[in-house]
């Protein structure tokens, strides 16, 4: 049924609408009388806030929370700790394996009365549970029966904001930053509130403020007191802080340049990571972060890295570097995420080989508490990549998994691009590092390297737009990030429905036909952006539309660089006989991305530069299979628009408006992805733009 009201998103996944279907709304109403939550901490009062507020919305009547109480039909969501008969209801083993985030949800009777459970050691795992509890209402899941036990695969679940202090933005699109810093500390905006409340209820359990591309402000005591106030929102919901830092942060600002980012907000000339003095001013500074922020995550650190300030420059490793901050943080639990997003296309013969010739020679000198971020490709976010091969390559520092939420190179907010399917084909990727089934999830989640700590980021796409993320679809991709994060092991199109349910409604047709304009929409991107493994072929600077004919200015920025197209044929030849990239790799990838007829067609154009007449697996030439997958790629789009159109009836007309005017940009500019690529590279093919029948 259509809503009777515009829907702005700005309510995400937690709509809390009245159940629509009578039989599933009475079976509810009769399983949930009351609500039984003991305790009084501030995350307890989250929960009661939330369930109260969910419960009664999805069952369209007030239900009323209780401390205590032995009422038949209710709710208890509770730690042993606050409800002692627990312990003797055989819970405890099970309890046992939870660790303070996992939960348990359960149908149970006890003499003759019904109840449901949800049980955790820590009131972190009641908050994660009742939002998993929502959830089942939300999707129209049976309860009578239900019997979860959930605990997540990876430790830290950090969303890495990229946001600057004067409010911009880097790469996102979706309005300006959410965190108001001109009101802030005195001034909390409800928004903040609602922010935490979305992370929560998919996991993510830490946040990194601003953007890696760190102002050294963020460190001053003015800021650090707007960085505290925020910490305390977000505290009840298990979110904790984190920031990025400049590395140059101890340096005067009378050193600063122009054009150099080396100044920062110290008093010392250099920030040499062996220099005591250095050492000294980020012990003074950690300790003062402590003070105000106690349970305060660690750094972020962008380093040696795109203009970056780093240990380089004074003729130090990121090891040293990265020592350093993490030595003055361990005391206080902190850690430090390093990142390994580093690249010299000037001088480098092929840039991605960079992170793993720079960061392996240091595997084993990193301190305990220190992460190696790496993005999840060996280039940049691309539509398509490889795994980074540094995952594989550094069995004793902790890989921190870097995803991007926001679509930098993926159509920004203006197209549907439902990203799970991507990360799935990351984590599913086999690297060979231990063995035959050394998946990259294996690697993020310790199982194979058995890393103390673990952790997965994921590059916010919010802003203070009313739908937050700018596309109404893009939610889906901040959703599908922390449900992933959770459990790395949930397919990306059960997320997707589960994400319909919540934000479209539970529909038949709604769910099964957004679910297939979703589920393909990433591989549609690819194909009409860069098919076959192609690279880096978008305009300079804004990453939204084609740009394969750049060819002038910076080195690591030219499109021909990556494309290298002749009237050969086309792509980057990182074979045994071209830049050998193929090499950081454990066998027997090498092997297999080295022959053009074992190379995966996916990454073809990544690791070969191949003939244009080269037939393809379809029987195609090289240069018809890429006019083909142009075409595929720009009439999924149009497929996408009529699937769209079909559901007018049963969707909100303010999202339907929005969906439908995206989709029409996203037909236009498809096409002209498609276009400017064939026209350019025909100049070299020479041969006919060949429309599929
Ligand atoms: C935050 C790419 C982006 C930059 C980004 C950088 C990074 O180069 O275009 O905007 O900077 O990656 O991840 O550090």
């Amino acid at each position: 049924m259509r809503a009777a009201y515009a829907d702005d998103g700005s309510r995400l996944w937690l709509k809390y609408d009245t159940v629509s279907d009578e039989a599933q709304l009475k079976h509810y109403r009769h399983m949930i009388r009351a609500l039984l939550i003991p305790g009084n901490s501030p995350t307890v009062q989250v929960i009661r806030d939330e369930l109260r507020r969910g419960v009664s919305g999805l069952l369209g009547k007030e239900i009323s929370v209780q401390a205590a109480g032995r009422a038949a039909n209710v709710l208890v969501v509770a730690t042993p700790h606050h409800f002692r008969a627990l312990k003797m209801t055989g819970y405890a083993s099970l309890l046992d394996s939870l660790g303070s985030e996992g939960y348990v949800i359960k149908a149970t009777k006890k003499n003759g009365a019904r109840a449901l459970v949800i049980i955790a050691n820590d009131d972190r795992g009641l908050l994660y549970g009742s939002f998993h509890f929502l959830r089942l209402i939300q999707t129209h899941r049976a309860l009578d029966r239900i019997d979860i036990i959930s605990k997540p695969r990876v430790q830290l679940r950090l969303l890495n904001h990229w946001d600057n202090i004067d409010g911009s933005i880097e790469r996102g699109y979706a309005g300006k930053s959410l965190w108001q810093w001109a009101d802030l500390p005195s001034s909390i905006d409800p928004r903040y509130r609602d922010y935490a409340r979305a992370c929560a209820s998919i996991g993510i359990n830490g946040t990194v403020l601003n953007n890696v591309n760190a102002n050294p402000r963020i460190l001053t005591p003015e800021y650090l007191r707007k960085v505290a106030a925020l910490a305390d929102v977000f505290r009840p919901f298990g979110i904790r802080m984190f920031l990025s830092v400049n590395f140059s942060s101890p340096i005067s600002a009378r050193f600063e340049q122009e054009g150099n980012r080396k100044g920062g907000i110290g008093d010392l000339s250099t920030s040499d990571p062996l220099n005591p003095a250095v050492r000294k001013w980020w012990t003074m500074k950690v300790k003062e972060v402590y003070r105000l922020i106690p349970d305060f995550g660690g750094f972020l650190v962008k380093a040696s890295s795109e203009g970056m300030p780093g240990p380089q420059e004074y003729g130090r490793t990121h090891a040293d570097g990265a020592n350093m901050l993490a030595e003055v943080l361990e005391p206080y639990g902190g850690v430090v995420m390093w990142r390994s997003f580093v690249y010299d296309a000037a001088s480098d013969a092929d840039r991605v080989k960079r992170a793993y010739n720079e960061f392996v020679p240091l595997d084993g000198q990193f301190r305990s508490n220190v992460f190696v971020q790496a993005k999840n490709g060996p280039l940049d976010f691309q539509p398509r990549e490889p795994v980074q091969p540094l995952f594989g390559a550094m069995p004793r520092t902790p890989m921190m998994l870097e995803l991007q939420i926001t679509q930098e190179y993926l159509g920004h907010s203006t197209h549907l691009v439902y990203l799970a399917p991507m990360w799935k084909e990351y984590l599913q990727f086999d690297t060979f590092a231990g063995g035959p089934g050394s998946s990259l999830a294996s690697i993020v989640d310790g199982t194979l390297r058995k890393y103390r700590m673990t952790g997965i980021a994921g590059v916010a796409n919010t802003g203070d737009q009313q739908n937050w993320c700018g596309h109404f679809f893009a939610q889906a991709n901040w959703f599908a990030y922390g449900r992933l994060a959770w459990d790395h092991t949930q397919s990306a199109g059960d997320i997707a429905k589960e994400w319909i349910r919540m934000t479209l409604g539970n529909d038949a047709g709604v769910v099964s036909t957004v679910h297939a304009m979703m589920m393909g929409s990433w591989e549609a991107c690819v194909n009409y952006m860069t098919p076959l493994g192609l690279h880096h072929i978008m305009q300079v600077d804004f990453h939204y539309g084609p740009g394969p004919r750049h060819d002038t200015g910076r080195e690591d920025w030219r499109s021909t660089y990556y494309h290298r197209a002749d009237s050969n044929g086309l792509g980057f030849d990182r074979s045994s006989a071209g830049s050998n990239a193929v090499s950081q790799y454990p066998a027997p990838l090498p092997e297999q991305f080295d022959g053009l007829a074992t190379c995966p067609e996916k990454y073809l154009l990544w690791f070969h530069h191949v003939q244009w007449d080269h037939r393809l697996r379809s029987g195609k030439t090289l240069w018809d299979e890429l006019c083909s997958r142009y075409y595929a790629g720009t009439d999924y789009v149009g497929q996408m628009q009529r699937q769209w159109r079909s559901l007018e009836h049963a969707i909100d007309p303010a999202i339907f408006a929005h969906v439908r005017a995206r989709l029409e940009a996203q037909k236009t500019h498809a096409a002209i992805w498609r276009d400017t690529c064939l026209q350019y590279f025909q100049e070299f093919s020479g041969q006919p733009i060949a429309h599929p029948d």
